[in-house]
């Protein structure tokens, strides 16, 4: 759970991830520091920046450029590749049509998801199924976005060995069954400004995502330099700011995390309002478990907070699908 935190903290992973594919890790005093502050920020706030991640301040900007290009072509173009049950709810969804919690968000987006191939997971899989939907136009959108999952699916599984770390199991708990071959999403989003409407009379305060907690396990948010607009909830109900720093990712735990834990790490409440005249561009990777498994409390965790089991098991793969169902207007 959230406490009264007031920022959040800016972790400096470079050593952990120069340390992580060695069995080793944890005797590394550079990577036991990485883990307290992790483990830290977990507790507190279940949110963190990261930076010393790797990845190259121009190709996270070359990632919203492109971004920013496809959200300015005409509503026609971008309808190409609308987002469709059929499509396995891949593709791009209008201003208005996404809904959080019930309430119409105002944002467009286009929705990816690691691809799965017909059958795959049987019955499990199949409104998942189906191939990215990427733009004729910015023509090299599809290879930079898949460039940069790649980047950033290696990232989150080193930042995953360092919570693991952190929770006080073996490096390697999500790798495999678990998290080896993760389910990875990729929002690509545009949030209006203050009357800048696309169509759609809009005003200020207007919920560019509304309160919800991520799915999975651990998200990357790429923002924009120069607007603040997304917001963390504390357990007194305040909202704070998340402004960006430049070259940082914003992260956050989802809500497998909080089942695997057994609560030692909570997926905190966050929002979007972006009050400021200038469209916002943010595009959020989400590292989360294998489509298929199984997740429950992990023992160690269990022992660590009393003994109990506090949430039932889940399977990743019906609890997205459960979510993904109720986020769209068709
Ligand atoms: O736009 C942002 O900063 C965050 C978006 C977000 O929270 C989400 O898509 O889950
Ligand atoms: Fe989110």
């Amino acid at each position: 759970m959230a406490t009264d935190f007031k920022s959040i903290p800016l972790i400096d992973i470079s050593p952990l991830l120069s340390k992580s594919d060695d069995s080793r890790m944890s005797e590394d005093p550079g990577v036991a520091e990485v883990v307290r502050q992790l483990d830290q920020a977990c507790k507190v706030a279940g949110f963190f920046y990261v930076k010393g991640h790797g990845i190259s301040d121009s190709l996270i900007k070359e990632v919203r450029t492109v971004s920013r290009e496809f959200f300015g072509l005409s509503y026609e173009e971008k309808l190409k590749i609308k987002l469709t049950p059929a499509r396995g709810y891949r593709g791009y969804q209008s201003v208005f049509e996404i809904i959080t919690g019930g309430a119409r968000d105002k944002q467009e987006a286009i929705d990816c998801y690691r691809e799965i191939t017909k059958g795959m997971y049987g019955d499990l899989g199949r409104t998942m199924e189906g191939c990215n939907m990427w733009p004729r136009d910015p023509a090299n959108m599809k290879a930079l976005m898949e460039e940069y999952v790649n980047l950033c699916t290696d990232i989150s599984r080193k930042i995953m060995r360092g919570l693991a770390l952190g929770l006080g199991g073996s490096p390697n708990e999500f790798d495999g069954e678990r998290a080896g071959d993760p389910f990875w999403a990729l929002r690509i989003i545009g949030y209006p400004g203050v009357s800048t409407t696309n169509g759609h009379a809009t005003s200020e305060n207007d919920i560019g995502c509304g309160a919800h907690t991520d799915y999975g396990l651990l998200s990357l948010i790429n923002q924009d330099d120069d607007i603040t607009a997304l917001q963390i909830k504390t357990l007194s109900g305040e909202w704070i700011s998340a402004p960006p720093i430049p070259g940082a990712f914003v992260c956050n735990i989802g809500d497998m995390l909080k089942i695997w834990s057994n609560g030692l790490y909570d997926s905190t409440v966050h929002r979007v309002v972006n009050n400021s005249p200038k469209f916002r561009v943010c595009v959020a990777y989400f590292f989360e478990p294998n489509y298929d498994a199984g997740v429950e409390p992990l023992d160690f965790c269990v022992k660590r907070t009393g003994g109990k089991k506090k949430f039932e098991r889940a399977v990743y793969g019906e609890h997205l699908v459960n979510k993904v169902k109720n986020n769209f207007e068709m």
